[in-house]
């Protein structure tokens, strides 16, 4: 197999820009532009705007902000407030689909799928499960854990599910997570005008907030999406732009929450729909995604997938986009515009969420099932009044086998060891796989694209330079998607890999990119190290594991590094988290005092993508020497 090259995407891009120019519209490529260069005072992180005595500007002249902040507190301040916003936003994520799971009934729209799951986190919750009907265990759930977000008292309760080395070390450092809107309201507690000005302060509690959101909110995330729609096994599906039908109604799901469109993907089947797409010329409806909405409908309905964050707007522009639904974050405000160029619908459905040139209809729960067939009417109401002179669909398409759960990866490894005990149900072969030298390590890629970096190239080169290296990675959000729309998560791109992967792929039937989800799946990544610890008796921070954003840009980005870094794994990043103007806050999180210290591990920073992935690399094989393996 070839996987699609950068020039041909690049290729199908101007084109489509040049059919955007046409109609008059804007693009990132045109936005990036006008805002370059950037703001130096910004990307240092030494522009203060907490009150208004300033905004204060840190410079050789004025070392001081005028309440005498110096840079370093200044720095430290705008990196907590950026944890507290990312971690509020997959928190909050987490709390919608807990409130979901309070609506699931029997006669649906919304049922439990995975009862196993839900019984077995009621019982790790200590919650009476005999004899008790699947439903009422479902609202008891989802009450204790919408109370994890306000709780007076106590600690995250998924922090039991980590090694007991690691919860030591959070509760020595001071780090343990109380009510998850607690560490966001903490957070921005001190960093109004007043309050932390020390920057060890606020390291540690931007590493409080992060673990709020990995082993709080996301974890709920996480877990409850799968008893509410599945945990996801291997399923096969495609990727990239050519997904989308020229003779097919196109409805486009893109943000993060499922409940949306779960609810799209299944009203989409009724045969009412299909006979309304008929009625309108179109010959069906056919469901693609963006984002992270993309990633949950993939794996678990093998729903194509369009593109990720920076290919939102190449969607619109093939002119053959009825409908673009959209939930919540990474939505680009230019959306709406846009589609005006088209004949294309922008509808936005959460509060939380809107923006201008939309249509919006209010999504919730109790409404899922009349506003998931307006959606889909709507779509295919519109394939008529497509402009057939604008309709451009590139025609690159890739196969992808996706959703990987941690079950999912206990169980395909289940079939490749040596090992004479049985260990099945349990990490032991991939250790054995690691512990033999068949594969060197693991990479956690992660996070979005960023027009700072090449759009996808630096997840695409590292993850080519890793798996010839024999190192497996394991990926979510954007980066899955990045991996995906190249062709790196067919089964075939096998070949692509070092002889000891290659193997491993062949036996157990996997491709070397592992499809784990959404971004809030990334507490999956936590868990999976977790179990590996425990399996294999060593702390999280001695496996040959490291976690990579080469291209990140959210606040939800940093949060997660924050929970990565937090639970004892290295994070690289190609990207600057805008603290390169402050030696001490660089210090704590990039060198030996700082989270290396109280939490054994930090950050390393390399916009270099080729020196990135050897310092991983070398990482990984540090690891395995201080191991003896
Ligand atoms: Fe958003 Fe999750 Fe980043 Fe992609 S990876 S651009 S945050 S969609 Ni989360």
């Amino acid at each position: 197999m070839e996987l699609i090259s950068f020039e041909t995407m690049d290729a199908a891009t101007e084109q489509l820009l040049e059919t955007g120019r046409k109609v008059g519209a804007d693009s990132w490529q045109q936005r990036v532009k006008n805002q370059t260069p950037h703001c130096g005072f910004g990307e240092k992180g030494i522009c203060c705007k907490f009150c208004s005595m300033g905004p204060c500007r840190i410079t050789p002249k004025a070392p001081r902000g005028i309440c005498g902040c110096d840079v370093h507190g200044i720095v430290g301040r705008n990196f907590l407030n950026f944890t507290a916003g990312g971690s509020a936003t997959h928190s909050d994520h987490g709390r919608s689909i807990c409130h979901t799971l309070y609506q699931a009934k029997k006669e649906g729209p919304y049922t439990v799928k995975d009862p196993d799951k839900l019984i077995r986190i009621a019982k790790e919750w200590g919650v009476e499960t005999e004899g008790k009907d699947i439903y009422d265990l479902a609202h008891e759930v989802a009450e204790l854990a919408l109370l994890e977000y306000g709780k007076p008292f106590g600690v995250q309760r998924w922090l039991s599910r980590a090694p007991e080395h690691t919860q030591k070390l959070w509760h020595d450092a001071e780090v343990e997570p109380r009510a998850i809107d607690r560490e966001v309201a903490t957070a921005l507690h001190m960093t109004h005008m007043g309050c932390s000005s020390l920057p060890e302060a606020l390291v540690k509690q931007s590493m409080r907030c992060g673990l709020s959101d990995g082993w709080g909110g996301s974890m709920c995330g996480t877990e409850f999406s799968d008893v509410l729609f599945g945990t996801p096994k291997p399923v096969d599906t495609t990727a990239n732009l050519g997904v989308m039908e020229k003779d097919m109604v196109n409805i486009v799901v893109h943000g993060h929450d499922p409940s949306l469109s779960e609810m799209i993907v299944f009203y989409a089947k009724d045969p009412e729909m299909a006979a309304l797409a008929k009625a309108n010329g179109a010959k069906g409806i056919n469901i693609c995604g963006v984002c992270c909405t993309s990633n949950e409908v993939a794996m678990r309905q093998g729903i194509p997938m369009a593109g990720n964050f920076l290919q939102q707007e190449n969607v619109v522009l093939t002119g053959a986009c009825e409908v673009i639904v959209v939930d919540v974050q990474c939505i680009f405000p230019a959306l709406g515009p846009l589609s005006k160029c088209f004949h294309t619908k922008f509808v936005t459905t959460s509060e939380i969420a809107r923006m201008p040139d939309s249509e919006f209809i209010h999504f919730s729960p109790e409404n899922a099932t009349e506003n998931a067939k307006a959606i889909i009417r709507m779509a295919c109401e519109n394939y008529k009044n497509r402009k057939p002179e604008l309709v451009n669909i590139p025609q690159l398409k890739s196969k992808a086998t996706v959703g990987y759960s941690t079950e999912a990866i206990v169980k395909v490894l289940d079939g490749v060891t040596n090992s004479h005990v049985d260990v099945t149900g349990t990490t032991k072969p991939l250790l054995d796989c690691i512990t033999s030298g068949v594969i060197r390590g693991a990479v956690a890629m992660v996070g979005c694209n960023n027009p700072k970096v090449r759009p996808d190239h630096g997840h695409v080169e590292l993850m080519k330079k890793l798996i010839a290296n024999d190192i497996i990675v394991i990926v979510s959000g954007c980066s899955a998607q990045a991996a995906a729309r190249v062709g790196l998560m067919d089964k075939e791109a096998k070949q692509f890999c070092g002889e000891g992967l290659k193997r491993v792929c062949e036996l157990a039937d996997i491709p070397p990119i592992l499809h784990m989800g959404s971004c809030v799946d990334i507490s999956r990544m936590m868990v999976l190290a977790s179990d590996l610890a425990k399996d294999s008796g060593l702390n999280i921070s001695q496996l040959p594991l490291v976690g990579c954003a080469p291209e990140w840009m959210s606040e939800k980005a940093v949060s997660i590094g924050n929970y990565v870094v937090a639970t004892g794994i290295d994070t690289f990043l190609g990207v600057d988290p805008q603290v390169g103007g402050s030696s001490e806050m660089t210090e704590l999180l990039c060198g030996e005092s700082g989270t290396k210290k109280w939490l054994e591990a930090n950050y390393t920073v390399e916009k270099d993508i080729d020196k990135l992935g050897d310092a991983m690399i070398a990482r990984i094989e540090e690891k395995r020497a201080a191991l003896g393996i």
